[in-house]
């Protein structure tokens, strides 16, 4: 079937895109408009024109995957000008999502009805590290004004159709059948001059005068980095100054620039990075998945609480369990106040904060958790105890349920075999605070059958997260690089990195806070119980003997108002010259004679720590691709989407080589800490990089 369809009704021709999955105006796509359009134009029984979309969607914007290639014509803001400028007036039909480009293309059209459930409308291009190109940053702010459109696009947020009416966006929100409507809508405009968006003034009075001065101050660390929000505001700014044709000008330089910049190139491979995490190898897209309706939760602590928050803003049942009343009130009224908090926010409503209370059932009776179709363990991390209630669960689940642990370390394979159905067991790793943390690392154990994975993966896409697989070994993908680069980081604190110069470097860098301050964010005890239960030796006892004796100290972290830092009542962190005294202590005591270390180096042997490990991993096997490692640093350690993640930054920034040779030479300075992996010094060798290697995978 043509991706382009007309259809003539009566005097209203109805164009119609059809490029599944998402309406990407891709080249084919902006051929068949084009065709379409000028035939429409050229036929006179024509008197208007309906536009579009198919399925869910109107169009999710320009391809993506054509960005690394040369752009072939018709463009796509050239396209878009000339059915503006079209003699009849042109209706877009917006039947869903309407996206960057797509909602560009609307915007080119002379007049926009909705469909009342559209959800999505938005110019989220700065997510990419670009910024609308396709004449939405001149035209958006003659549809909807200067400041409404500078949040939309800095932002990257998206509007709902009813939002998308209150502002002027939308003419008219239809309750029925969108495309009669749109039709109607077309017939009374029928034989009018268009009304044009482009050739709208935006009169000075309308907008506050400082609006770019003040944008530009709030952008402050924004998630896209450096470039990308100065240059949207600059281009919002020359539709105040300048005609059409000249801002669409000045907008496509600026997108040329950001588009140019390693930034972008990062967000854009971060983009499909996440969307190929969900691709697993013998698993095909077609596998049954398992029934999920109803969730259980054992454990109401910390993570506990986020999780059933998780499931419950979801839309799912939750009962959770806990071993004594006093426990389960905590963690319920942990529940109860981060749903009115999140009321109060506005980011939900009233009456849907009390729907999803009243879809949890507390109870302090495992065996409660027998219906449930999906039982996730949450109790505290030791292994007797994990292998004592996994005996239990198995007893209690009913067949078909699927059983998950929320270990961060543990091995999953022994926590399953404590059960007559490790088919079933999963590691199910949420990252704190569970209910916001967008990554969830699905731990596949040596039996873990291929439909319990798809599940979990598609449970992973219902409650909002990014699942990416990973196998079972000491702190399976995420934690054993954090381990790996935690202990280079208290190397450099022995060696005479300050806490204060550790987080000020990666901060600086773009980190979203300093493996010092999350360590005291997380709990300090919480590292210290599996230290302790590791029984440490050699370097890494040594590079431990600071943050234990910290912890010995009763400094647990912000819980205890002081752990690296000590912490106001409003938990702003502050340098404490006692933790330096400590520090500066303990490397006498080791006769490590200290030194300033700039933070170039903190940074380049952090980097190089995470992605040295993440080479052995992948190996190993245990992450399926260098992507789904850069994929977990994004969305479960801080870790800038516009860096890329460690991996991308050693193929794109650092250079695989060079990456090889800086890792040798910490190793000839260090020691074992810093040997090569075996995978990292071949590709090295070969002129090879990580997504070479994860392309073979495809
Ligand atoms: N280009 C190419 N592929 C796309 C795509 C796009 N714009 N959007 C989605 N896909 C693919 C995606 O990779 C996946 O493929 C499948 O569609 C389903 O997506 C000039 C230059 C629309 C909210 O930033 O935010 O316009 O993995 O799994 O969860 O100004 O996709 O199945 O093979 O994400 O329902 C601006 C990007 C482009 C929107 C749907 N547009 N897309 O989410 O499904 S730049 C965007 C999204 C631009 C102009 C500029 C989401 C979605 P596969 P999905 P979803
Ligand atoms: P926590 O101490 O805050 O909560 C554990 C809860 O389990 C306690 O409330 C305790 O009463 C309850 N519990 C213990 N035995 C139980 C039993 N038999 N039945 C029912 N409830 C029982 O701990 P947490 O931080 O929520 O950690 C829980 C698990 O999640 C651990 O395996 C931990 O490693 C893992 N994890 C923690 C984090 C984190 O940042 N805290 C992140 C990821 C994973």
């Amino acid at each position: 079937m043509a991706i382009v369809e007309t259809e003539k009704k009566g005097e209203i021709a109805v164009i119609r895109m059809d490029n599944p999955p998402v309406n990407a105006l891709g080249h084919a796509l902006r051929v068949g408009l084009e065709r379409a359009f000028a035939a429409a134009n050229a036929d006179a029984g024509i008197k208007a024109i309906v536009l579009t979309g198919t399925g869910k969607f109107f169009s999710a914007g320009a391809d993506i995957s054509e960005f690394k290639a040369e752009m072939k014509e018709p463009f796509l803001p050239q396209l878009i000008d000339r059915i503006e400028q079209g003699s009849k007036p042109v209706v877009a039909a917006l039947n869903g999502t309407a996206l960057g480009g797509g909602l560009e293309l609307a915007l080119g059209c002379h007049y926009r009805v909705a469909s009342k459930d559209v959800r999505q409308l938005g110019l989220p291009e700065i997510k990419l590290g670009i910024l609308p190109g396709a004449g939405g940053t001149q035209r958006l702010p003659r549809a909807i004004g200067v400041e409404p459109a500078l949040q939309l696009i800095t932002a990257g947020s998206f509007i709902d159709a009813q939002k998308a009416a209150a502002a002027g966006l939308v003419d008219k929100v239809v309750e029925q059948d969108l495309l009669p409507a749109a039709i109607a809508f077309a017939e009374q405009q029928a034989g009018k001059p268009p009304r044009r968006i482009g050739e709208k003034k935006i009169e000075p009075g309308t907008f506050a005068a400082d609006a770019f001065h003040k944008a530009k101050m709030q952008i402050g660390r924004h998630p896209s980095g450096p470039l990308a929000a100065k240059a949207a505001i600059a281009a919002v700014e020359a539709a105040t100054e300048l005609p059409l044709a000249e801002g669409n000008q000045r907008e496509r330089a600026l997108f040329r620039e950001l588009a140019a910049s390693p930034y972008a190139r990062a967000l854009q491979y971060a983009f499909f990075a996440e969307r190929q995490a969900a691709n697993l190898p013998g698993i095909g897209g077609d596998t049954k998945l398992r029934e999920v309706n109803t969730v259980g939760i054992l454990g109401a602590g910390t993570m506990g609480t986020g999780i059933a928050l998780a499931f419950l803003n979801g839309g799912f049942p939750v009962t959770i369990v806990e071993t004594t009343q006093e426990a389960l009130d905590k963690g319920v009224a942990r529940i109860k106040d981060t749903l009115s908090a999140n009321a109060k926010r506005g980011r939900i409503t009233a009456a849907q904060a009390a729907d999803r209370l009243a879809k949890l059932t507390p109870s302090l009776e495992m065996a409660d958790l027998g219906p449930a179709d999906l039982i996730i363990e949450a109790v505290f991390e030791n292994m007797a105890l994990k292998k004592e209630v996994f005996g239990k669960l198995d007893k209690i689940a009913k067949s078909g349920a699927i059983i998950a642990t929320n270990t961060s370390t543990l091995d999953v394979d022994a926590i399953a075999a404590e059960t007559k159905r490790p088919q079933d067991v999963v590691g199910l790793h949420f990252f704190s605070p569970a209910n916001i943390m967008r990554l969830l690392e699905i731990v596949r154990a040596e039996k873990t059958a291929g439909d319990v994975m798809a599940t979990a993966m598609a449970i992973a896409k219902r409650i909002g997260k990014v699942g990416v697989q990973a196998g079972v070994c000491d702190g399976f993908v995420g934690n054993r690089m954090l381990a790996a680069y935690g202990g280079e980081v208290q190397a450099m604190n022995l060696e005479g990195a300050m806490p204060q110069e550790i987080d000020g470097a990666l901060e600086g860098w773009g980190m979203a806070m300093g493996p010092l301050a999350v360590s005291d964010l997380a709990g300090l005890d919480v590292g210290y119980r599996i230290r302790k239960e590791r029984k440490l030796t050699g370097e890494a006892a040594q590079n431990a003997r600071i943050p234990d004796k910290i912890v010995e100290m009763g400094r647990h972290g912000q819980k205890t108002g002081a752990g690296y830092y000590k912490y106001d009542e409003n938990r702003k962190r502050m340098v404490d010259p006692e933790i330096e005294a400590l520090i500066r202590g303990e490397a006498e005591a080791l006769q490590i004679k200290q030194r300033p270390i700039p933070a170039d180096e903190i940074v380049e042997r952090s980097l190089l720590r995470l992605a040295n490990e993440g080479a052995k991993i992948l190996e190993e096997g245990i992450a399926l691709r260098a992507s789904d490692i850069d994929t977990m640093y994004l969305n479960g350690y801080g870790f800038p989407a516009w860096r890329g993640g460690p991996m991308w930054q050693v193929d794109n920034v650092i250079g695989v080589e060079t990456a090889a040779q800086r890792i040798k030479a910490y190793e000839a300075k260090y020691g074992a800490r810093w040997k090569i992996a075996p995978l990292l010094a071949k590709l090295a060798a070969d002129g090879g990089t990580f997504a070479a290697l994860d392309a073979k995978k495809k």
